[in-house]
């Protein structure tokens, strides 16, 4: 990927500059049909020499996936861009130990994505490659190479290296690479080459330049990592562990910028620099990791160049992170916490973090069980022991990454209902923001009678507000035990463990918002004794479609849905009441206003006094009216 970016850019700039009416592309494969002019990969050449010697300035030579043992070296004396299609660690060149690889000398000529190995040229400059006046070498891993000079690579007179590993070559004079009156190294790791003379990592000779390299475990008696002779000079690189001196300098007008290296440059040629130890990732033999720890002095102190604006670092980043680019070849930046399904959202915050279409848990109530409690005479006041039917309820919303719902699980916990009626329990969404048709499906009710009518997708049938009957007879639900007036209302009636309906909700996913469900406002109510049409709601709460209003204002209820009144008495008294935690309920027939002291206060006023009225505090209840079990 990164290397067809690089070709892209260079392909590109040739056109634009005019100077090629066209380009052509051709191929090498090991599985061509070697049958010129290689326009595709069924007639790819074997050998790269052969594409490249028919190529003109402008085309283009991919290399397909192999290894290319070769008889002579390849010379590119033209604007020509050979390049791997997959990578230098498929795409093998090898001298055989026997010749040099590669030879450029144009200013257009690049190789790109190689790995270059077991070249020798001992009579002269290079031995994985040659770079003669000009030419780019990029992406390439050189390595196990050896020449006079350069063993693996030589830049005469200019010519670039970029974002290059550099390992166990050797030479006389610069066993990595040798710079000759100019060219440039940038973005590579330089180790463990060796040099008989000067240079182990890198030779500069009058003139060259080596920007934002790893210099290490390089051996020489003269300047083990780099030496650098007139006019030699090093931008932002890290020279250190070398096996002998990291640098050596002679003659005149080589200088040392923003270098991390030992012993400490002299001010006399070096500026900025530093000689702390660079705290690389890994120097465990074998697995040598060097990009930087976090708390490397070598990050954010190098010097910007503007190539480092379109030249990536050596992993493929963006060469400057956080405004000043780093010493050596990879930029640190912070690592991005691990998001291991991809939705966004990082595992350290995903209630879901292998699941793309779950993110968060929303519960309602946040803290746990929030309760209902209801009186089921109404119209009439009743003994208003309030534990005709005693539910605890929460609801569980999961939303996505883009904070839409996905499902919601709603629990509902039957605790008791101290009643002769056969009563129902549902609830109805606070709102018609969610299209009945958007709620995908509900499962989990109870619905044994026969009175309840339910669409295909789980909803109520004949509501304009989307209407979950959760179970329509509470006898079905908890085992009467036959001793009693209903279960777990009388103290010496047996007890009956409480039992829990699980209700899924699902809807169309990437539509709605956990504020349009609204929970906190969702609308529960009872249905006494089997009659779908008589409603029990909380006060303040409407009716839904299919209760009978002509109950309305009739015995003690003051509901006027003109003044919207609803489910009160003319002093305010509910049929039903929610609390935000598990309610302690009155026994049989005891009225909650002699139960809980400051209950009728409350109401009355409108909810403003005693709003915590169902705590336990000094003098807010008579405990010895208050349901218990073994
Ligand atoms: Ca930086
Ligand atoms: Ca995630
Ligand atoms: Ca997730
Ligand atoms: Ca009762």
């Amino acid at each position: 990927m990164k290397k067809q970016f690089f070709l892209l850019i260079v392909v590109t700039s040739l056109f634009v500059s005019g100077i090629f009416a066209t380009s052509v592309t051709r191929y090498v494969s090991p599985t061509g049909s070697n049958t010129p002019p290689y326009l595709t990969l069924g007639t790819a050449a074997h050998e790269i020499r052969h594409a490249v010697s028919i190529s003109n300035s402008g085309d283009v030579v991919m290399v397909d996936d192999g290894t290319y043992i070769l008889s002579t070296d390849i010379v590119i004396t033209k604007g020509v861009i050979v390049s791997s299609i997959n990578g230098s660690d498929v795409t093998i060149v090898d001298g055989n130990n026997s010749v040099r690889c590669f030879y450029l000398d144009h200013v257009d000529a690049a190789i790109e994505g190689f790995t270059i190995q077991n070249a020798k040229y001992l009579g002269g400059f290079g031995g994985g490659v040659n770079i003669n006046n000009n030419g780019t070498v990029r992406n390439c891993t050189i390595k196990n190479s050896e020449a006079r000079d350069g063993g693996g690579v030589a830049l005469d007179n200019g010519g670039l290296v970029e974002n290059c590993y550099i390992y166990g070559n050797t030479a006389i004079y610069g066993g990595g690479i040798r710079l000759l009156n100019g060219g440039e190294v940038r973005n590579c790791v330089i180790k463990g080459n060796t040099t008989t003379n000067y240079g182990g990592g890198v030779n500069i000779w009058n003139g060259g330049k080596v920007k934002n390299c790893v210099i290490t475990d390089n051996t020489g008696p003269h300047g083990a990592g780099i030496r650098t002779r007139n006019n030699g000079l090093v931008y932002n690189c890290i020279i250190y562990y070398n096996n002998g001196d990291n640098y050596e300098v002679d003659g005149s007008g080589y200088h040392y910028y923003n270098t991390c290296t030992t012993p400490a440059l002299p001010g006399t040629y070096s500026t900025n620099s530093i000689s702390s130890v660079p705290l690389f990732t890994d120097l465990t033999p074998g697995s040598e990791d060097y990009r930087l720890q976090s708390t490397s002095p070598c990050i954010d102190v190098g010097m910007n160049f503007s190539w480092m604006n379109t030249v990536l670092d050596l992993d493929g980043n963006n060469r400057i992170v956080n405004v000043i680019v780093d010493m050596g070849p990879y930029e640190y930046s912070t690592p991005l916490p691990t998001d291991t399904d991809g939705d966004g959202v990082a595992d350290v915050d995903d209630d879901y973090p292998n699941d793309f279409d779950r993110a968060y848990n929303n519960f309602y109530p946040a803290g746990g069980f929030g309760s209902l409690a209801y009186e089921d005479l109404w119209p009439g006041r009743g003994d208003y022991d309030f534990n005709d039917l005693i539910i605890d309820y929460q609801f569980k919303t999961v939303t996505n990454a883009s904070n839409y719902i996905v499902e919601t699980y709603s629990t509902f916990v039957v605790k008791a209902f101290g009643a002769y009626f056969k009563n129902g329990f549902g609830f109805q969404f606070a709102n018609n923001n969610i299209a009945a048709a958007d709620i995908v499906s509900v499962t989990g009710y109870d619905l044994q009678e026969g009175y309840i009518a339910i669409e295909a997708n789980g909803l109520e049938t004949g509501q304009s507000i989307p209407t979950i009957i959760v179970y329509d007879n509470a006898y079905n639900i908890l085992q009467h035990t036959g001793t009693s007036i209903g279960v777990n209302t009388e103290i010496s009636a047996p007890y009956v463990t409480p039992d829990t309906l699980n209700i899924l909700m699902d809807y169309t996913q990437n539509t709605y918002s956990l504020s349009e469900l609204d929970l906190p406002n969702f609308n529960p109510f009872i249905m006494v004794d089997m009659v779908r049409e008589i409603e029990v709601h909380l006060p303040g709460y409407h009716p839904t479609d299919l209760a009978d209003q002509t109950v309305f204002g009739t015995v003690d209820d003051d509901t006027n849905p003109a003044n919207d009144k609803y489910y009160k008495t003319v002093s305010n008294l509910p049929w039903a009441i929610n609390i935000p935690e598990t309610f302690e309920y009155p026994i049989e027939k005891r009225d909650i206003t002699a139960v809980y002291l400051k209950f009728a206060q409350w109401a009355e006023s409108g909810g403003t006094l005693f709003q915590d009225w169902y705590k336990d505090e000094p003098g807010y209840r008579n405990n010895s009216f208050i349901y218990t079990h073994n």
